[in-house]
């Protein structure tokens, strides 16, 4: 059976990836089953860069097949921020979601635009060491909601407004979220390439083995 590292340090968004992949005939493991690696630094300008860096840096230090994504919120009246530093937003001024969401409706009310439509964005990257097998995108339209609403969910979902389902993605359960959301697309497309690749998907490129071999004989 194929075993895939889910290659992420968010809580969150493990629940989500491991619900979506639940029924698939891999065996899905975490970074806690491996020795302590190290967190890589992430420098990209876009969720495709850093999906794939992560990706990559995590499948060469577990030497495993590894899906690693990259997400954030996109809010338009702020020119799209937080984008790739939804994680990182407010920096040490606002290290809690509460102080996060403060400070969002701080600077929409700054612009004038307290309920800006806003976008949960999701790049997904599947890597086996030196190299990208697949990649995948999901987005989800919405705007921003004062104050907070909802315990579900992580991170930004108690202030994202979704219209279809009248209220926040906090304020539903965790299958409905995914059934709609950036994380669950992106993730639906990896199951149905995981699928049509069966047990030829390894974390080893066969054409290198061959390689190996014909070297240890010759
Ligand atoms: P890993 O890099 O280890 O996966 P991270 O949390 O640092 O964990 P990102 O750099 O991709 O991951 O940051 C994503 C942030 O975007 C996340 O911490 C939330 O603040 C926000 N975010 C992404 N998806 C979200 C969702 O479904 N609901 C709410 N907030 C979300």
């Amino acid at each position: 059976m194929t075993t895939l590292v889910l290659a992420t340090t968010n809580a969150g968004k493990l629940r989500e990836i491991r619900d979506v992949l639940a029924g698939l005939a891999i065996e899905v493991r975490a970074l806690a089953d491996f020795p302590a690696i190290a967190e890589p630094e992430e420098t990209g300008r876009t969720f495709e860069e850093n999906a794939r860096a992560k990706a990559l840096y995590y499948a060469g230090a577990t030497g495993a097949l590894v899906v690693a994504e990259d997400s954030g919120l996109e809010i338009d009246a702020l020119d799209r921020a937080p984008g790739v530093y939804s994680a990182r937003f407010g920096g040490d001024r606002a290290p809690t979601y509460p102080e996060k969401f403060a400070l969002v409706y701080r600077m929409l009310d700054e612009r004038g635009a307290p309920e800006s439509t806003a976008r949960f964005a999701c790049a997904l990257a599947l890597s086996r060491p030196g190299e990208i097998l697949f990649e995948a995108r999901g987005t989800i339209e919405g705007r921003i909601t004062s104050p907070p609403r909802g315990s579900g969910g992580f991170g930004y979902d108690p202030i994202f407004f979704y219209p279809p389902f009248g209220c926040t993605l906090a304020e539903v359960p965790a299958e409905r979220k995914t059934s709609v959301s950036h994380r669950g697309q992106a993730f639906r497309r990896l199951g149905e390439y995981l699928e049509a690749q069966g047990s030829r998907l390894t974390a080893q490129d066969s054409r290198l083995r061959v390689e190996n071999v014909r070297r240890a004989t010759l």
